[in-house]
């Protein structure tokens, strides 16, 4: 199914234009991310964030084209704050949106990382949920093989507070191999969504296969499609002075 865009009359389709993702900075300082969300207040857009190793990088380039996204056998490996800038295709054409918002966020609960570094992940975090944009939507990652883990409850406990939208995409589904394993998972999602209640939608997905990321994708354009349609209605018209 294809996502009907309620911007114009006719019908049209936006997709996430591949390759238009573009690097703009890598943060580990806290100060310098503190700024930089200060700084961008109204930004639209999609962060991603999950257990380290658990694919977000896999999963961006999946999303974004291949390339976008550095992606490693070191677990732990992402230890900066990505952001890029990336854009929609309107039925594969360019279109005249504004440019929008994705960060691949350091990955959280890898045993091996210093006292140091989870500080400075906190931190980091604290931050992001203090002063990011009400405009970026958050995908968690979780691993469909350990689903809520001990550091995904932990990071759960950040999210409880955040009322934007927020959504939970199981990842390397394609490991699942027997029919039984699949409905383990299947199984847990009602009690996953009682525990998890900020968050929207729950997806089954593979960066490998690619199984399961054209629901993924529909997910982020529609909330970045309906972002503007807030922005649209917001905006006061001020009298000439
Ligand atoms: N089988 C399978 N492997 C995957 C999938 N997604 C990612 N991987 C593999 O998992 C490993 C980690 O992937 P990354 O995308 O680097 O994971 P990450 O979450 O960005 O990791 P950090 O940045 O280190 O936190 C790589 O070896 C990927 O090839 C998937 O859907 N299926
Ligand atoms: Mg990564």
């Amino acid at each position: 199914m294809r996502l009907i865009n309620k911007l114009g009359s006719k019908s049209m389709s936006y997709l996430i234009k591949p390759h238009s993702a573009e690097f703009k900075m890598g943060i580990s300082n806290p100060v310098q991310f503190d700024e930089w969300l200060k700084a961008n207040p109204d930004i639209i857009g999609v962060s991603f964030v999950g257990r380290s190793n658990v694919g977000k990088s896999s999963i961006i380039n999946a999303l974004f084209g291949s390339k976008t996204a550095r992606v490693s056998k070191t677990p732990g490996r992402t230890r900066e704050i990505n952001i890029f800038e990336f854009e929609l295709g309107l039925n594969g054409k360019k279109c005249d949106l504004q440019k929008f918002c994705m960060i691949d966020l350091p990955g959280y609960g890898h045993a091996e990382v210093s006292k140091d570094m989870s500080k400075n992940w906190d931190q980091l975090m604290g931050s992001f949920f203090a002063y990011l944009s009400p405009g970026m939507m958050l995908v968690n990652l979780q691993d469909a093989r350990h689903p809520n883990q001990d550091a995904d409850k932990g990071f759960h406990q950040f999210l409880k507070n955040y009322t934007r939208n927020a959504i939970l995409v199981f990842n390397k589904i394609d490991k699942l191999k027997t029919q039984k394993e699949r409905a383990v998972l299947e199984k847990l999602k009602p009690s996953l969504s009682k525990e998890y209640k900020w968050i929207r939608q729950m997806y089954f997905a593979s960066a490998e296969t690619k199984k399961g990321l054209a629901q993924v994708e529909e997910a982020i354009v529609a909330h970045l499609l309906e972002e503007l349609e807030i922005r649209k209605s917001d905006r006061v018209e001020l009298p000439d002075e």
